[in-house]
């Protein structure tokens, strides 16, 4: 299962698998966006036990497009683009308010794709951070321009309590795995533009197909 992978982490294995997430033809690869989010996850699960209700949350929808990938109809999920393809044209997935596919695909994948926009916009700040910066300001600041407009308010409340216990510059660093600071300012240059790009494509497709706001 998800949850249950090596817990032993390294931030490149994540750059890595978001390098082949895209296609040639700039199509989002399933399977790989998924790998991505599993690394990201076993990266959480490494903070502590205080983000697990975030990364319960994530595990269950990662877990709905593993499912998907195995179903009969998984060669119509190669890639984002072709999943949602076929499940508008097959009418899988609700419009305007929940029904009878709480749990398409396109939907779950939407979820993701809003995270991952907090995730570069993050990124981004560790990136140009300096040694006295605060991750909890960084993480809260990035959530509350991205990921915060489409949670109620309980949700903002525990994700700003989850954000204090977070590590400092320095201890984030080491969890990330990747060496001295400077490597690590290094792998987060080449990881910002990779995560922007499939972010940005993701964007487009849905918003082309008018399903930016799926319930
Ligand atoms: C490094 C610190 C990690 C901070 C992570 C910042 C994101 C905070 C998100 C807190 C929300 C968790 C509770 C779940 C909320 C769900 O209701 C929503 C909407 O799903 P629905 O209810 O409609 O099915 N879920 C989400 O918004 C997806 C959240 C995924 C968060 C993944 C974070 C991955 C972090 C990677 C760390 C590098």
């Amino acid at each position: 299962s998800v949850a249950s992978d090596d817990p032993k982490f390294c931030f490149e294995e994540v750059l890595s698998t978001f390098k082949v997430c895209l296609s040639e033809d700039k199509a989002v690869i399933l399977e790989n966006y998924v790998s991505g989010w599993r690394g990201l996850i076993k990266f959480l699960n490494s903070l502590g036990s205080v983000f697990s209700f975030i990364s319960k949350d994530a595990i269950n929808k990662i877990q709905i497009l593993v499912n998907l990938l195995k179903e009969d109809t998984h060669s119509h999920y190669m890639t984002v683009q072709s999943m949602v393809r076929y499940e508008l044209d097959n009418s899988l997935v609700d419009i305007d308010k929940r029904g009878s596919h709480p749990e398409s695909g396109t939907r779950t994948l939407l979820r993701l794709h809003r995270a991952l926009r907090w995730l570069e916009l993050f990124l981004e700040r560790l990136r140009i951070s300096s040694e006295d910066s605060k991750t909890s300001v960084m993480c809260a600041d990035a959530y509350n321009e991205s990921l915060a407009h489409y949670h109620p308010w309980v949700v903002r409340k525990a994700a700003g309590l989850a954000f204090c216990v977070l590590p400092g510059r320095p201890a984030f660093f080491e969890v990330m795995n990747v060496g001295p600071p400077e490597k690590v300012v290094a792998v987060l240059g080449e990881a910002v533009p990779l995560i922007s790009e499939v972010y940005q494509i993701t964007e487009e497709l849905y918003a082309k197909n008018n399903l930016l706001n799926l319930p």
